[in-house]
């Protein structure tokens, strides 16, 4: 499929080698001037994808190019297109449910006929996607690959907060094992979700993505210097932003951060990136952050009450450990490589 490259440094970086400059160190969230997603939303209290939005906006901005966004059904869509002034100078598009890659292709000829027409350089856009998880790992799968598979330029950004929730919190392919939803509920006879989740870096690189990125809207440099590179490098680009939603995980309005801190601690959302040498078909995967110490994912599951259910269960919880685990385990290489003890044993630095 692809030959894989470990990167030895741990860490986020300006620099691609797939890029002849680096692109702009953003810094910290609070020097940046540029307005993002501006005020006018109808997201709930609390909400990571309307940081995570904001902070995706801010970045592309930031490149001094017009940004072209295609929004596919979801509650991104919902709180931001009933007063679209809080997208501010962005050119959007609502798509349906299953379609943000295709209309990405779309925007693409677009753009195509404008510059043909002379009546815009394709350079001076930013070719822009987005859509929840079921719009991503489910519905909206087909139309992602193909667009990947087109190999045209632009950034794919999935909202990932693990369910369905503008409909009313169903489990879609990235809600974690053992997780109450509306279409997994937890029961006497089933716990949960019993399946574990797919995960959007894998399914994007094996369809041959140029750049496959994960982050979080509290790392916020390092989100917004992967976005930048998303829409430097050539080709399709995937970057996948985990978003608590404390409507569906039930969980308190004003701790999206601790949440989000905990998801990386325990290792439950890795921050990492992947970059793809066309011409040896060789990716480079760089791994961005490594808990200072071992944190169970026990500690995870409690802000949470969509866990409510599992956390009783001593077995269930042992398993949530193993897919961590098992995920961590590819990092291996690099963690040897950094002295830090790896794999499926604790860590300590
Ligand atoms: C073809 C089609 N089927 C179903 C729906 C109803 N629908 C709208 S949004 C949505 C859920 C979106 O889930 P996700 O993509 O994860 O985004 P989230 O709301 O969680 O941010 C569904 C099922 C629709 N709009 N179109
Ligand atoms: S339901 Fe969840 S994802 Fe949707 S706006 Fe509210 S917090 Fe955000
Ligand atoms: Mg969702």
């Amino acid at each position: 499929m692809y030959n894989i490259l470990y990167n030895r440094h741990i860490g986020t970086t300006p620099h691609s080698f797939l890029l002849p400059d680096p692109v702009l160190d953003v810094g910290e969230y609070g020097a940046i001037l540029t307005t993002g997603l501006s005020s006018g939303h109808q997201g709930c209290t609390g909400c990571g994808m309307v940081s995570g939005t904001n902070q995706v906006l801010k970045a592309l901005k930031l490149t001094g190019k017009h940004v072209v966004a295609s929004i596919g059904t979801g509650c991104n869509e919902v709180i931001t297109t009933q007063n679209t002034s809080c997208w501010g100078n962005v050119s959007v598009d609502h798509n349906n449910f299953p379609n943000t890659g295709a209309t990405l292709s779309g925007n693409v000829a677009a753009l195509r006929a404008l510059a043909r027409a002379g009546a815009a350089s394709p350079d001076a856009f930013i070719n822009l996607g987005m859509a929840g998880d079921g719009g991503t790992y489910d519905i909206g799968l087909q139309a992602l690959l193909a667009w990947i598979a087109r190999g045209e330029d632009g950034i794919y950004v999935c909202l990932n907060n693990q369910a369905y929730m503008n409909t009313g919190v169903q489990g879609s392919g990235a809600t974690p094992y053992g997780t109450h939803t509306s279409t997994t509920p937890f029961g006497k006879l089933i716990r949960g979700n019993q399946r574990t989740p797919q995960y959007l870096p894998d399914l994007a690189l094996a369809a041959g993505a140029s750049y496959v990125a994960t982050a979080c809207p509290v790392q916020h440099r390092d989100l917004m210097i992967k976005v930048q590179k998303a829409a430097a490098i050539e080709g399709p680009c995937v970057v996948e932003i985990y978003s608590v939603c404390p409507e569906g995980w039930k969980s308190e309005t004003d701790v999206f951060h601790e949440i989000t801190e905990w998801a990386l601690q325990t290792r439950s959302w890795i921050l990492y990136e992947a970059e793809r040498d066309r011409k040896t078909n060789t990716v480079l995967f760089t791994l961005n952050h490594v808990p200072e110490k071992h944190v169970g994912v026990a500690d995870y599951l409690k802000l949470q009450e969509r866990f409510a259910g599992m956390r009783e269960f001593p077995e269930m919880v042992e398993r949530a450990q193993e897919v961590i685990e098992s995920r961590w385990s590819f990092w291996q290489p690099v963690l040897q490589a950094n002295g830090i003890q790896g794999g499926d044993k604790a860590h300590e630095l």
